[in-house]
């Protein structure tokens, strides 16, 4: 199979970079009237160039000082780069400056041109640039790229450079396609009959026809109606190549270079993010607190503030510090960005995501106390996901908020989530939090239960549903894990509807035991028409009337019935005993003849039948009440 790779051009303005594409290429790649009129790149180009089994494409960038941005978002996701520069002229300031931004983008291979050679045909000046440009690579990406001598003009040095270009391309690891798909948007048009179309370097993950995508920021689902890779129909988009992806259900105007399409769930644009920073020596000074930059992530680039811990230092090599930005930005850990400074215009530094952010509960928490620790950056796997999943607090996180936080494709995101597991981290039903979280809740709601014991001694137990709220808001698969830790501790014991400690049994204290003589005793006098639980509240105040009926009816001595009326249990048993002598005699009655029969007001009477039909005493056929099922007294 054919191998892919996306090469992007860098190098200073005029060095010969589209001259030498379309020399490669044969495509002229500088279509816009004003790049033609002007002679210089202003917006990026494509052009396919086969390298034998290499199918390769190259993103045409231009060199203009003031265009970096666009060269960013060129560069952003390529493969190789190839440098430009020529010959006659030699390293020039943004020869340096894109060198700096395929640094801090992660594009750490490419190939050389030393172009316009025809220019400088002396041999010892050729190659004391090409020393000095040699130089310059291997101190930024720690090894030496090939370096070419070619001519756009005289046609001289292409072979050489397809062949160096191809070998760099045949020596890339294959992208991982078990990831998600995310495509920064680099162009979006629309195109009659077919929709919106966008086109980007295709960061991670696969698309077909008719997957749904999510269009962000602005949020919007569309469908992929047809793809083209390289500028070919294909079937399938996959990762490491310019893609052109024909967009149904969002129209022109909600997506534009900067935007992202992704793929699967979990996926949001964030305001805030922890990365790791590194500042250029020259720039270093510049970065202090609250400094406004510009981020350049993907093919976005946004405003933000820099947020430093108290004791930064600007010229470490990781300087830890958080992007307040004014703008959403759709991150993963691991993404790298470039830092330009808000005015002048300059490269200033460039960094990693450690952390993409929408942080929930310590987000919130920070916002309130000012000052969320900013972390370094994780040196394993297996560290960052547990980073992830501690400053999610008691939310956690998802499997799939998970997937796009970590960036990490599945194979290795499951290696690392196994070690998490087995360092303190915990997951229920493809939710994770740490271990801490749930000891935490659970000693929580161990406080909770007590408390309530203390305060009902005459209750069999806490209602699950008040035990659980007394916590406050938690997500249900963290409550679980702690009354599941609970539980397996011996520490609570639940039924249906009630939770207690283990051993636990209602007790009664001197005043209460009398008070429960006084109870029973005034049920038993008033037989089949007992006071409402409030009148004996309100004959007893600041006794726990309820508790002790509650305590009474699970001795057996009082039935509810109703509710909030007692009977004393023997009355309760002459009442039901009436009833049924009655209903056998009468075969059926009206609740209005049973009521003139058993001399009761409808106030004991309906709720003594509703009773009645629940022990399966009676039955309910139409107005008229039969005997149950229930045995006869
Ligand atoms: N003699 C000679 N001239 C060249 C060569 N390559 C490019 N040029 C000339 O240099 C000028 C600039 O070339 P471009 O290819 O537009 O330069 P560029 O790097 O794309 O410039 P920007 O995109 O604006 O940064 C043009 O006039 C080219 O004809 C070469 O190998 N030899
Ligand atoms: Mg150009």
């Amino acid at each position: 199979m054919d191998r892919h790779v996306v090469v992007g051009t860098a190098g200073h303005i005029d060095h010969g970079k589209t001259a030498l594409v379309k020399a490669l290429t044969g495509v002229d790649t500088d279509r816009l009237e004003e790049e033609r009129r002007r002679g210089i790149t202003i917006d990026l180009g494509f052009a396919p160039l086969r390298l034998g089994d290499v199918a390769a494409s190259v993103v045409d960038v231009p060199g203009h000082e003031g265009f970096i941005r666009n060269m960013v978002a060129g560069a952003t996701g390529v493969d190789l780069a190839l440098l430009v520069v020529a010959a006659d002229e030699g390293v020039m300031p943004q020869t340096t400056e894109h060198l700096a931004i395929l640094r801090f983008l992660g594009v750490g291979r490419g190939v050389v041109a030393l172009t316009k050679c025809d220019l400088a045909p002396d041999a010892a000046w050729r190659e004391l640039v090409a020393e000095e440009i040699g130089a310059k690579v291997a101190a930024a990406f720690g090894r030496a790229w090939p370096i070419v001598e070619v001519s756009a003009v005289a046609g001289t040095g292409l072979e050489a450079l397809k062949q160096a270009l191809a070998e760099e391309a045949r020596s890339l690891a294959a992208r991982a396609v078990d990831d998600r798909f995310r495509l920064p948007v680099d162009r979006a048009f629309a195109l009659a009959g077919a929709g919106t179309i966008v086109t980007g370097t295709l960061w991670s993950g696969t698309a077909a026809a008719g997957d749904r995508l999510l269009v962000l920021p602005a949020g919007v689902e569309a469908r992929v109606r047809s793809i083209e890779v390289h500028g070919e129909a294909a079937a399938r988009a996959e990762p490491g190549r310019r893609v052109a992806l024909a967009l149904v259900g969002v129209s022109r105007d909600q997506v534009e270079r900067g935007a992202v399409v992704v793929g699967g769930e979990g996926w949001t644009a964030s305001r805030t993010m922890d990365v790791s920073l590194t500042m250029l020596p020259e720039a270093a000074p510049r970065l202090r607190p609250r400094v406004r930059v510009r981020v350049h992530h993907g093919t976005a680039e946004v405003l933000a503030r820099v947020v430093l811990p108290p004791d930064a230092d600007a010229r470490a090599a990781h300087v830890p510090a958080r992007l307040v930005l004014e703008s959403p930005l759709v991150a993963r850990a691991g993404d790298r960005f470039v830092l330009r400074s808000y005015s002048p215009l300059t490269t200033i530094g460039g960094g990693t995501v450690v952390d993409p952010g929408n942080w929930g509960g310590e987000e919130a928490r920070g916002r309130r106390r000012k000052a969320v620790p900013i972390p370094s950056l994780p040196a394993t796997d297996a560290e960052l996901v547990a980073l992830l999943v501690r400053r999610r607090g008691p939310q956690g996180l998802a499997r799939p908020e998970l997937e796009v936080a970590a960036g990490m494709d599945r194979t290795r995101l499951a290696a690392a989530v196994a070690a998490a597991l087995s360092a303190g981290l915990v997951e229920a039903e493809g939710w994770l939090v740490t271990a801490e979280e749930v000891d935490a809740l659970a000693g929580r709601l161990s406080e909770a239960l007590d408390r309530f014991h203390a305060d009902h001694p005459l209750e069999a137990g806490m209602p699950i549903q008040s035990w659980r709220a007394s916590v406050g808001k938690v997500p249900r698969a963290l409550g679980d894990l702690a009354e599941r830790d609970l539980a397996a501790g011996g520490r609570a014991h639940k039924d249906t509807a009630l939770v207690r400690r283990a051993g636990w049994a209602p007790h009664l204290r001197g005043e209460a035991a009398e008070l429960r003589q006084t109870l029973l005793a005034s049920l038993k006098s008033a037989g089949a028409e007992p006071p409402s639980v409030g009148e004996l509240a309100a004959q007893h105040p600041g006794s726990d009337v309820g508790g002790l009926l509650r305590l009474m009816a699970r001795e057996g001595l009082v039935v509810a019935v109703g509710k909030d009326r007692f009977y004393e249990a023997g009355a309760l048993q002459a009442e039901r005993e009436r009833i049924v002598m009655l209903l056998t005699e009468l075969g059926s009655a009206t609740p209005a003849a049973l009521r003139d029969r058993l001399g009761r007001s409808r106030k004991w009477l309906i709720p003594f039948l509703e009773w009645c039909d629940t022990e399966g005493i009676t039955l309910r056929r139409g107005d008229q009440r039969v005997l149950g099922s229930a045995p006869r007294p």
